[in-house]
């Protein structure tokens, strides 16, 4: 499919052939433009960074990278190349066509859902939007940057498809993107994890891990849908959303490595020797994972759902890559949930969200593996994990049920005791935002964090990424 790249908006949906959903999307441009102005990293609009742009979708060279400041970023709309004939995969309607129009009895559902993945998007920003000041390096601070921008595109895809297929529903959901704030108290972001605080780089090492690897298996499960304009959205944006998990993944390896360095150095484990030396110990990391491990399993919803049991059945959103289960029509299949009751035997259509979460830790604990090498090999004798899932739940069965880390249910009072050795505390807080100081010198890092194994596109870790 043709690129009209020299588009005010490059995008490869024939969007200069659709005049009136280009006026559409135009008069919604500056508004994002002004949005990002003032909720995006404000205090950086000037700063030039090496980013990359997504300019086609062809699996070679589907970006290029240059020299840019944000608020000039290029943010265009991009679906992977549609399937020839491709057809339902799951659900009552399994084999039946996709559909390139919104059905009249799954539009509710579907704007829905548009809605929620993209509100998370701009709110992600949101809660980034000071952690330019404290950047551990300019490598470090080029990635933020990368992410912000690249969560600006989401948003815009999810835009477009509300423009394009929702008529005046959908603009006004549109301006209400724009509207909602994370952690504002009246017009908040939708879902729980897009109003927390991002005030440190390891809260954000740990939601690029943790967070955005929902965003894999929400987009995974979207790009299953039988509306095929929103899978191809998806399918396209799961390839930037590759890089915002490396950027966790790395970023939480390359603290535990400084941090081992330092126990080594010091001959000792103890955490407020490491932390006068100025690295993170373990068992705040481990409260770290515990925090936005927890928040980010609420993501999935219910264990069970009337409104996911209907999403499959009606072929709106299936799980994350369907192709792998053998049964995609489930009528008949039921899961064992845990509930604080004693397990429970549900039908599978309303247990998908679970079985969606259970996939989603699993890959969670691809990493917690890979870290725990770092930590094994240095000589260290310490194993992090994720917590069990009744751990701090604020959604499904376990929500407002006090659990300790490995699951065993207690009393308030005994939670609230225990909760600063299994959470941060103000105190963990307080220092890890005490180590925030930037660093701006190319190749520098801050001392909590070991460098990167290589840079950007080939290019040294010592580059200047970002001209401040
Ligand atoms: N917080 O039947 P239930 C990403 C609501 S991340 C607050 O269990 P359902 C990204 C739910 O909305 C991926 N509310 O839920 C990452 C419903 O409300 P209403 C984002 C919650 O519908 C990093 C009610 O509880 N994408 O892309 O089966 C950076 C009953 O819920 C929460 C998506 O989420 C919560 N945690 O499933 C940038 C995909 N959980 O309508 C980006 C789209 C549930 O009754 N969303 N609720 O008032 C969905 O597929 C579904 O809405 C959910 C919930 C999976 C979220």
């Amino acid at each position: 499919m043709a690129l009209d790249d020299l588009d005010r908006i490059p995008n490869n949906v024939g969007l200069a052939e659709n005049r009136t959903l280009q006026r559409a999307l135009e008069h919604w441009q500056p508004r994002f433009i002004e949005w990002w102005r003032t909720l995006g990293p404000t205090d950086f609009l000037d700063a030039e960074t090496y980013l990359r742009t997504a300019i086609s979708v062809g699996r070679d060279g589907w970006a290029q990278f240059g020299w840019v400041r944000t608020p000039d970023y290029r943010w265009g709309i991009f679906l992977a190349e549609a399937e020839p004939d491709r057809r339902i995969g799951f659900g009552d309607l399994m084999g039946a066509p996709v559909w390139q129009q919104v059905p009249g009895e799954h539009r509710t559902a579907l704007r829905r859902l548009i809605v929620t993945q993209g509100d998370t998007e701009p709110a992600s920003v949101e809660q980034q939007r000071r952690l330019g000041h404290s950047a551990p390096s300019l490598y470090d601070l080029r990635n933020l940057f990368q992410v912000n921008v690249e969560e600006g595109r989401h948003l815009w895809a999810m835009v477009y498809l509300l423009h394009a297929y929702f008529g005046r529903d959908g603009r006004e959901e549109g301006e209400a993107m724009l509207a909602r704030h994370a952690g504002d108290a009246d017009r908040p972001r939708i879902l729980s994890t897009f109003n927390e605080p991002i005030e440190d780089w390891l809260a954000f090492f740990m939601f690029a891990y943790f967070t955005d690897r929902d965003g894999k298996f929400q987009l995974k499960s979207l790009a299953e849908s039988a509306f095929d304009p929103l899978s191809r959205t998806c399918q396209f944006m799961l390839t930037e959303e590759a890089h915002h998990m490396y950027v966790g993944d790395s970023g939480i390896g390359r603290v535990i490595r400084r941090t081992c360095e330092v126990m080594r150095e010091l001959g000792s484990d103890d955490p407020g020797r490491v932390r006068d030396a100025g690295a993170v110990d373990l068992p705040t990391m481990q409260r770290y994972i515990n925090f936005w491990f927890a928040s980010s399993i609420d993501l999935f919803g219910a264990e069970v759902s009337s409104n996911a049991a209907s999403y499959f059945a009606n072929g709106v959103k299936g799980r994350p890559d369907e192709k792998r289960y053998q049964d995609h029509v489930c009528r008949d299949g039921t899961l064992v949930i845990d509930t604080p009751q004693g397990s429970e035997e549900v039908a599978l259509r309303n247990a998908m969200n679970e079985v969606t979460r259970r996939a989603y830790v699993h890959d969670c604990e691809n990493g917690i593996r890979r870290w725990n090498q770092i930590i094994a090999k240095a000589g260290q004798e310490f194993t992090l994990r994720v917590p069990s899932l009744r751990f701090r739940r604020s959604i499904g069965a376990w929500a407002g049920v006090c659990c300790d880390p490995e699951g065993a249910p207690l009393t308030d009072d005994a939670f609230q005791r225990r909760r600063d050795e299994w959470l941060p505390s103000d105190s963990d807080r307080g220092f890890i935002r005490s180590l925030m100081q930037r660093v701006t010198a190319p190749g520098k890092m801050a001392a909590w964090i070991a460098p990167p194994e290589r840079g950007i596109n080939a290019l040294p870790v010592a580059y200047e990424y970002v001209r401040l």
